[in-house]
């Protein structure tokens, strides 16, 4: 088991290094086309094996290398923060439309926010990682959102830790109108941007490859 362990989350990591190139390949070339980066900040994980034993543990499933493959999605995670809402999905959509990613699952909590206010965009997906033995699919979860959505999800969870996820209602209702108000900061920094920058989007370096082409 402890070796099955040790492959299963060097796999991941793999994983998480095949997704953290493409994502460096596609801020390099939208910045060489555009002075313009979409993409300010990428962290990456990939969870250790207590982690993974805890939320098996919390799923009620049984602790065996099948059942973690099947149900864990999450054991490898991307976070991607963007200045600008419309960047979140031009970049999930230049990740997710490349031939060797498989998506899984999608789960947009920007058009449709969390009750408590999280806004986040996530995809899980499958890549191939290709081992010795030949390719293994392994899947990411990918989160995509705004620095004001990121700002808001790291104190949300810090509270949400605070009081072992029984948050005061106080609280709760606060950061709820500090969600809308951080919605409607990314609104007005997403007007400005447009009135300034025009159309520059990953769109325009799709145009850009066409003419070359
Ligand atoms: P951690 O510590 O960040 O990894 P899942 O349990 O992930 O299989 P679920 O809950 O349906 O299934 O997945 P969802 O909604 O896509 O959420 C997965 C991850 O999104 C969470 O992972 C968090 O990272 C983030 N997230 C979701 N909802 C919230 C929220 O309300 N607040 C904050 N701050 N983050 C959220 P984990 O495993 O819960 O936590």
């Amino acid at each position: 088991m402890r070796d099955d362990f040790t492959r299963l989350i060097m796999e991941h990591q793999f994983a998480v290094d095949e997704i953290l190139t493409k994502v460096s390949i596609l801020r390099t070339e939208f910045l060489h086309l555009h002075r313009y980066n979409p993409i300010e900040h990428v962290s990456s994980r990939v969870k250790s094996p207590e982690s993974i034993l805890d939320k098996v543990s919390r799923r009620g499933l049984e602790p065996s290398l099948s059942a973690i493959k099947e149900n864990i999605t999450d054991i490898a995670g991307i976070r991607i923060t963007c200045s600008f809402i419309s960047d979140t999905y031009r970049v999930l959509e230049a990740l997710t439309s490349q031939s060797d990613v498989r998506v899984i699952a999608m789960k947009d909590y920007i058009a449709d926010p969390k009750p408590n206010g999280y806004r986040s965009l996530h995809a899980i997906v499958e890549i191939p990682v290709f081992l010795s033995t030949g390719p293994v699919p392994v899947t990411v979860e990918i989160q995509i959102r705004t620095i004001a959505m990121d700002f808001w999800a790291s104190l949300e969870h810090k509270i949400f830790y605070k009081y072992d996820g029984d948050v005061p209602s106080h609280l709760a209702t606060d950061l709820k109108n500090a969600a809308t108000i951080a919605g409607s900061l990314d609104r007005q920094m997403e007007e400005l941007h447009t009135e300034v920058h025009g159309a520059t989007s990953l769109d325009d370096a799709k145009g850009v490859h066409d003419n070359i082409d």
